[in-house]
């Protein structure tokens, strides 16, 4: 099959044919239908976080089984998947306590193997590691059972695959993990494929104000169809000056970091209120460090962090397919270009340049 490797940091990908071995136990092989191309993608390309080389990266999928392999019963050939990031054990004490976002299973994909240890990707006879044991940007990906959730096969796969990251992710932590309230005031910095997200979970919770803030005009404009109502343009305008004089000076009840930097992190700390939540989506290089004036916390101000939008990936990943044909969760306006797998390195210059909201790689 066909896939794109990063064989070193700060170098393009480069499309190889592989051989993937077929599933071991408790395994599912996957016929992907697109992936979604994702900033936290891109980081791993700059080497803005380590990773193990070479790899095929790509944490956005969707697909339908192709083979199971012994003792899977979860799912069967045919079937219409949406991969997670995360997979959910469902015994260890994340899982069995409803916070199955923090698995601890995840933790055993960090080494570039699936579950048992082991990898499946291989060029000749060197291994290629995989990537949060999912590896989506190739034509089939062989996963762990833990990693699938099946999707009712009337939607389209090829929108669906935004729901892998960015849609869970985004969405996820507006509704779950700041639990955004119905008249609340809101603020997103950064408008991208999961800060779009963010604007439309919140939106989706009844936030009766969401400022969206962004470098890009076109981002800004495109925040609009998501829910957003005021815009600020950070690369003109002081972001918390701005939050101030639109509220009228009371600041914001939550505020969402999207981007992954110290300097918007304390963006978004600065414009919230009294008994304000931030959240920081956003993954930033390894070793960034903040510093904040506890007395700031000292109101009541919650400061935290967010994996996967909070979810249950097998109860939130279904519910957000129904949304989405129920026409209350926009996944087609995401979509901003459809890329080949042999242009993968041009979806990623465009996604540095700020100039894509989502974009995906279709395959077949
Ligand atoms: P994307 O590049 O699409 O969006 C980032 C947006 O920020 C772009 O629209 C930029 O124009 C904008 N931007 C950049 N600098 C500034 C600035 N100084 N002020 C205002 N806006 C700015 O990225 P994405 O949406 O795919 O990902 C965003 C972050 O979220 C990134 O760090 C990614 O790694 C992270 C993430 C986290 C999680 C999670 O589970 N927490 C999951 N997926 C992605
Ligand atoms: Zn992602």
């Amino acid at each position: 099959m066909k896939a794109a490797v990063l064989y070193e940091k700060q170098k393009p990908l480069i499309v190889e044919e592989l051989t993937l071995e077929g599933p071991h136990q408790r395994e599912v092989l996957v016929k992907l239908a697109a992936s979604g191309v994702c900033h936290s993608d891109l980081h791993y390309i700059k080497g803005d976080r380590p990773h193990l080389v070479p790899t095929v990266l790509g944490h956005e999928g969707a697909g339908t089984v192709e083979e199971v392999g012994p003792g899977v019963t979860y799912a069967k050939p045919g079937d219409h998947v949406v991969l997670s990031f995360v997979p959910t054990c469902g015994r260890c004490s994340y899982c069995l306590d409803g916070r199955h976002n923090l698995c601890n299973a995840r933790g055993e994909l960090r080494g570039g193997t699936l579950l048992d240890g082991t990898g499946r990707l291989r060029l000749g006879q060197q291994e290629i590691y995989h990537h949060n044991g999912l590896s989506t940007f190739a034509e089939y990906a062989v996963v762990p059972e833990d990693n699938l959730v099946l999707v009712r096969d009337d939607a389209p796969l090829d929108k669906l695959v935004l729901i892998g990251c960015g849609v869970s992710t985004g969405v996820g932590a507006a509704i779950h993990t700041a639990k955004v309230r119905p008249g609340s005031k809101v603020v997103v910095i950064g408008a991208g494929g999961v800060g779009l997200n963010v604007i439309q979970g919140a939106a989706l919770a009844g936030a009766e104000m969401i400022i969206a803030v962004d470098i890009h005009g076109p981002k800004l404009e495109l925040s609009l169809e998501f829910g957003a109502t005021h815009l600020i343009n950070a690369a003109t305008d002081d972001v918390t000056d701005r939050v101030r004089d639109i509220t009228n000076g009371e600041m914001v009840d939550y505020a969402f970091e999207v981007i992954g930097t110290a300097g918007t992190v304390g963006q978004a700390l600065h414009s919230t209120r009294k008994g304000g939540v931030t959240v920081v989506v956003g993954n930033p290089p390894s070793g960034t460090q903040f510093t904040v004036d506890p007395d700031f916390l000292h109101m009541d101000r919650v400061l935290m962090g967010c994996t996967y939008g909070s979810c249950y990936p097998r109860a939130d990943i279904p519910r957000f397919v129904d949304l989405y044909l129920a026409g209350k969760l926009k996944l087609d306006e995401l979509i901003s270009r459809t890329f080949t797998l042999e242009e993968i390195n041009t979806a990623f210059d465009l996604l540095d340049r700020g100039e894509l909201a989502r974009s995906i790689i279709r395959y077949g």
